[in-house]
């Protein structure tokens, strides 16, 4: 059984591979995407090392000459997906922008992270190391450009660039926001490849539309966009991910003798520890996402929230109080861990970010809860993703009550991490 689904796994990726780069899922999600191509290439790299590589290579062409590397890449125009590069209308390189279209903001950088579990499991130094300069000028962006001022943790200026696009935590923030009387009317298209009922609503479109048209119309300047944009929130799982992303790049460059590097890695590791604080919400013993500008807390346990142990960060008063919730959670629902808090109102166990269990988020998840020796807790959230992939099918994201599939079908990270973390074979086929 568990064999045929390794096959099907290695069978979604090579179909979603568009000639060197895979996408996410085809027609609801037709391009490159930041996040999911780092999570893809671990896949990739249980059967067919180069092809890993080449993933990784591939997401580093989109990036801009200020550094950043964008959530999407627009290699080419697709119909299927709104909104598309004649909506972002980014800069080329000339206006400081990247060699192609892409979105104008970016994704949780977990790419030096999976360079470096890529390094350990390969071995090859020199595709190593044409990554550090490109990560070192990438981590060098979020501290600058999404630092605000007064400010010593990064926050993001859009829900995009969480990765997790509706989830609850954002209300803090939308519901600040006012939309933009001049967007131009619009169709979506993600209703029609999916279920409306499982995707963000129209208001919400709206003002991700909204901060859209503000990025646009400020030239993508991202640190306008950080200081004045429509939208600012600190985000735990942006900030978890970047603090464990900066760690895994400290190793690198040390490794690979960059002196150069080590104070200024150092520096932004520091930050991330010390930033941890600002995410901590006494009231529900939880890490939240935080509106920058009203200081206000959002009040539900998320996915994001259970990454303390991933960035090795948080007091032990603030790891328990993790812990306590995480075990809560777990009497609620079947399969672990649920990406809304099932106990909060905003919960629905099949919207998007409002409750459903996400394979890449529970995979890190469960990776720091591991390495941290939360055996029983990390060997529970791997298995139950097993469990929903062996019983549903290799769906974007689950229902944690059922364990039914939602939204994207033959999707490539769910593959991905079937392949590298989940199969019950993963060992004996990783290279
Ligand atoms: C916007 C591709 C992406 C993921 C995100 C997920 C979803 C896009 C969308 O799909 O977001 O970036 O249009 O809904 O939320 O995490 O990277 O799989």
């Amino acid at each position: 059984m568990s064999v045929d689904l390794d096959q099907q796994a290695i069978n979604i990726l090579q179909q979603n591979d568009r000639g060197g780069f895979t996408i996410p899922t085809a027609r609801l999600y037709p391009y490159q995407w930041n996040w999911d191509s780092a999570f893809v290439a671990l896949g990739f790299a249980t059967f067919d090392t180069d092809r890993a590589w080449c993933e990784l290579e591939l997401l580093l062409e989109g990036q801009w000459k200020n550094g950043m590397i964008p959530h999407i890449l627009f290699r080419q125009n697709d119909p299927d997906y709104f909104p598309g590069p004649s909506v972002w209308q980014t800069p080329t390189t000339e206006g400081g922008g990247g060699i192609m279209p892409s979105g104008g903001i970016s994704q949780p950088p977990v790419l030096a992270s999976i360079v470096r579990t890529l390094l350990q499991k390969t071995g090859d130094r020199k595709r190593t190391a044409q990554f550090i300069d490109p990560l070192m000028r990438w981590h060098r962006w979020f501290h600058e450009c999404r630092t605000p001022n007064g400010l010593d943790t990064i926050a993001t200026v859009h829900p995009w660039e969480s990765g997790r696009d509706n989830c609850p935590d954002w209300e803090i923030g939308l519901s600040n926001m006012s939309i933009d009387p001049d967007i131009e009317p619009y169709e979506r298209m993600d209703t029609l490849h999916s279920s409306a009922l499982q995707r963000p609503s129209k208001e919400q479109y709206d003002k991700y539309l909204t901060i859209i048209k503000f990025g646009r119309d400020h030239g993508w300047d991202q640190k306008v966009l950080t200081q004045r944009g429509p939208f600012l929130v600190a985000d735990p799982g942006l900030h978890f991910i970047l603090l464990r992303a900066d760690r895994d790049l400290l190793t690198i460059v040390k490794e690979f003798g960059r002196n150069d590097y080590v104070a200024e890695v150092e520096a932004w590791i520091a930050k991330g520890v010390s930033g941890t604080d600002f995410f901590w919400n006494a009231a529900i013993r939880s890490f939240c996402a935080r509106d920058v500008r009203t200081g206000r807390f959002s009040d539900g346990f998320s996915s994001a929230s259970a990454l303390c142990f991933y960035a090795d960060t948080g007091t032990d008063e603030q790891r328990a109080g993790t812990l306590d919730n995480i075990r809560r959670i777990q009497s609620k629902v079947q399969f672990m861990l649920p990406s809304w808090d099932p106990d909060h109102p905003m919960f629905e166990k099949q919207r998007y970010w409002c409750g459903p269990l996400w394979p890449q988020m529970n995979y890190i998840v469960s990776a720091g809860l591991a390495e941290q020796g939360e055996q029983e807790l990390a060997e529970k959230i791997r298995r139950d993703l097993g469990t929903v992939i062996e019983q549903s099918g290799f769906f974007e994201c689950f229902d944690p009550i059922t364990g039914d599939g939602c939204l994207g079908t033959e999707f490539s990270w769910t593959a991905a991490i079937w392949l590298a973390s989940v199969s019950p074979h993963h060992r004996a086929v990783a290279a």
